[in-house]
């Protein structure tokens, strides 16, 4: 009986808690497969994903979390905008090809770069690697 009044307790205390709002910001090279990453979360197929052509955004509902995730274009002259959404960021992904051996120093140089930015120094990274 204490532990079913415990649990509904717990359950009232739950249901009462704000929906919260996360900003994410998923970057990486090019194809190293942000997009396909971002299907796989939605449970969508990877295969097919067309070139990220500036960014898109993604709303998800994870529990009493409202995600919203921007996949940013990976490129090299389009890099320069993901320090225009580090502000509202609560962390970062960063996805990494890891078959893709050849750009693996142009992998460190850009994630070194990212990390340094002050607008993301204290945040949480997570490093997802993806291989075809
Ligand atoms: N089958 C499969 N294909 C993937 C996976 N990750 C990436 N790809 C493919 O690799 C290519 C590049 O991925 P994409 O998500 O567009 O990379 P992005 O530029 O980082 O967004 C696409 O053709 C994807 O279909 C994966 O986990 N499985
Ligand atoms: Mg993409």
């Amino acid at each position: 009986m204490f532990s079913l009044m415990a649990n509904c307790c717990n359950w009232l205390k739950r249901w009462r808690e704000p929906v919260r709002k996360v900003t994410l910001v998923m970057v990486g090279l090019d194809n190293a497969g942000k997009t396909a990453t971002v299907k796989g979360i939605q449970g969508e197929s990877p295969e097919d994903v067309a070139p990220t052509v500036g960014f898109s955004k993604i709303d998800l509902k994870q529990g009493r979390f409202e995600v919203t995730i921007f996949d940013l274009g990976g490129g090299k002259r389009i890099r320069g905008i993901w320090k225009n959404y580090y502000a509202e960021a609560y962390g970062i992904i960063f996805v990494v090809d890891s078959s893709d051996t050849e750009r693996m120093e142009e992998t460190k140089e850009t994630m070194t770069e990212v990390l340094r930015h002050p607008r993301i120094s204290g945040k949480p990274i997570l490093v997802i690697t993806s291989s075809v």
